[in-house]
């Protein structure tokens, strides 16, 4: 099922003439579409160098699971490799361990494989919607995806290695690295429990194929119910340490106010950080845009997708005045409890300007808030959506 990918695929886009409009705080955003990217279909372009790719939000209103030539795309540094030998590839298992190991792609595929649907979601996804603004990529709600992974479990491949006792974290480091060689290597580390619980895997393959390149060629980590930030890609090097991470990437980036919601005030001192970590649950319309004229009357159908986070779906309720209502909308099939879950309802709506909200509780009971969250790294965008309609 693996090949090698064509030879040096060019990273370098080439515009379509297409864009899409965001209403993004302080005033529309014009971005570019492009389809110039190896193995992706239209994508929204954010930036070219290193890439990233936001899927349009119409392809969430498609299957299930985001189709790989449209799942979104997010590197930190720009020297990505673009010709994989799968022959030489190997990973290396080292650090506090009894054995060093190096595993070749055909020892991990011949190693029991396992599978989860499970959604892959940027720490920054929808930042361009926090207000104040915040610096970072200004994402819409696209740098999200949900995908069937398969691979093998993280236990099993450190239990080949073994792990000696005093380890606490797992390491990941994958094959790109930094323009210059002052700047840290992204690396990013889980709990040894966590390492170790036979949930988080290293996939090979992604929807029954093998991974874009873009999306981690050849092996990638996947942590489901946690932030994308952790599913390190193209990953080649695991280091079980003895003592706590302290790279800059666990220790400075990616860190979240340790309070409820991750929501703190502008400028707010004394805010104890810690290392982002589980998701939340959210809920979306992808059947109508903001501003979509509906028939008023009639039933309209509205359909969308939710997620619970680190748990499944518990329930997606709808309100049509404003919040002091709600009404259970139906929920499709359950695909696992990382998985989006589609849900519909059907509406009728009085002429005139309308609002449809959805909100998503989790099966922890963990609802989703009614003001949106707010930090300055813009992490972990979290509220009820608010879609607006005409009715006539
Ligand atoms: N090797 C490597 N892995 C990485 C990153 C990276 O810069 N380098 N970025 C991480 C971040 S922040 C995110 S959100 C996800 C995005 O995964 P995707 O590009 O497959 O959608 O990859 C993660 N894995
Ligand atoms: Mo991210």
């Amino acid at each position: 099922m693996l090949g090698a990918l064509g030879a040096g695929a060019a990273l370098a886009p080439s515009l379509a003439t297409a864009a899409i409009n965001m209403p993004f705080v302080g005033g529309g955003t014009e971005r570019q579409l492009t389809t110039g990217f190896p193995e992706k279909g239209s994508m929204i372009l954010q930036r070219s160098r290193p890439p990233l790719l936001e899927t349009p939000f119409s392809v969430f209103d498609g299957d299930i699971l985001t189709p790989n030539d449209r799942f979104y795309v997010r590197w930190h540094w720009a020297v990505i490799p673009t010709d994989i030998k799968v022959e030489t590839y190997r990973l290396k298992v080292h650090g506090h361990v009894n054995k060093e190991i190096s595993l070749s792609l055909a020892e991990l595929m011949a190693m029991p494989r396992v599978e989860v649907v499970a959604v892959n979601q940027c720490s920054g996804n929808s930042r361009g919607f926090f207000a104040p603004r915040v610096a970072g990529g200004q994402w819409a709600n696209g740098a999200m995806g949900n995908a069937r992974w398969t691979g093998v479990r993280l236990k099993d491949v450190l239990d080949r290695a073994g792990v000696k006792p005093g380890a606490v974290q797992v390491r990941f480091n994958g094959m790109d690295t930094p323009v210059v060689p002052e700047a840290p290597d992204l690396m990013k580390s889980l709990a040894i429990d966590h390492a170790r619980d036979g949930e988080v895997i290293l996939a090979f393959a992604m929807n029954g194929a093998q991974l874009p390149l873009l999306n981690g060629f050849p092996l990638r980590a996947v942590v489901p119910g946690w932030y994308g930030t952790y599913w390190v890609k193209m990953l080649n090097d695991l280091e079980v340490l003895a003592s706590p991470d302290q790279n800059f990437w666990m220790k400075t980036a990616y860190t979240i106010p340790d309070t409820p919601h991750a929501d703190m005030k502008p400028g707010q001192a004394g805010v104890k950080m810690v290392p982002i970590n589980r998701m939340v649950p959210r809920s979306f319309i992808t059947n109508l845009a903001d501003g979509a004229a509906v028939k008023a009357g009639a039933a309209t159908l509205v359909r969308g997708i939710a997620m619970g986070g680190d748990t499944g779906v518990r329930a997606v309720d709808v309100s049509i005045d404003g919040g002091r209502t709600w009404a259970a909308a139906k929920l499709g099939a359950d695909h696992g409890k990382y998985s989006f879950r589609k849900w519909q309802t059907d509406l009728t709506l009085a002429a005139g300007a309308r609002t449809v909200m959805v909100r998503c509780t989790n099966s922890n009971g963990v609802v989703q808030p009614a003001t949106p969250n707010w930090n300055p790294a813009g992490f972990m965008r979290n509220v009820i959506e608010t879609t607006h309609l005409h009715a006539a």
